[in-house]
């Protein structure tokens, strides 16, 4: 399957700062920001900075070092919010089925409280 980017995306805009967020983490190839509709105490969303509409447009082209920096900054949100802990959940929708509103992919990972079996 191929992807098209929309760089018109919110995501796109806060990467290229002009839209603000509440920055988590930010590193080389990756940015964690609060959600801006928390589902839960904790609500962070994690990026890749690079222009990926979903985690399998993502597998597919990103290199390896964007993938291990993705991966390790989802861990350490994680480790920074408390939620190892108690438990934590992430999430990330891709398309339509999904309900996917940002075409750029990001994880959710939400805690700080007990989540249920499943999120519909
Ligand atoms: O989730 C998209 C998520 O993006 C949803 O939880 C709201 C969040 N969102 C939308 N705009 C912003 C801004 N400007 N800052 C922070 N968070 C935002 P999805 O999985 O695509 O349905």
């Amino acid at each position: 399957m191929s992807y098209t980017y929309d760089d018109q995306n919110i995501f796109a805009k806060i990467l290229r700062g002009e839209i603000p967020n509440k920055t988590v983490l930010e590193t080389e190839h990756t940015l964690a920001f609060h959600d801006i509709y928390p589902q839960a105490p904790i609500h962070v969303l994690v990026i890749p900075k690079g222009p990926y509409v979903c985690y399998d447009h993502f597998c597919q082209t990103a290199s390896d070092a964007e993938i291990v920096d993705f991966t390790r900054t989802c861990g350490k949100v994680c480790e920074m919010m408390g939620v190892k802990d108690g438990g934590f959940r992430t999430i990330a929708n891709a398309g339509e089925n999904a309900i996917q509103e940002v075409p750029h992919l990001h994880f959710h990972i939400l805690g700080g409280r007990n989540l249920g079996r499943m999120l519909a």
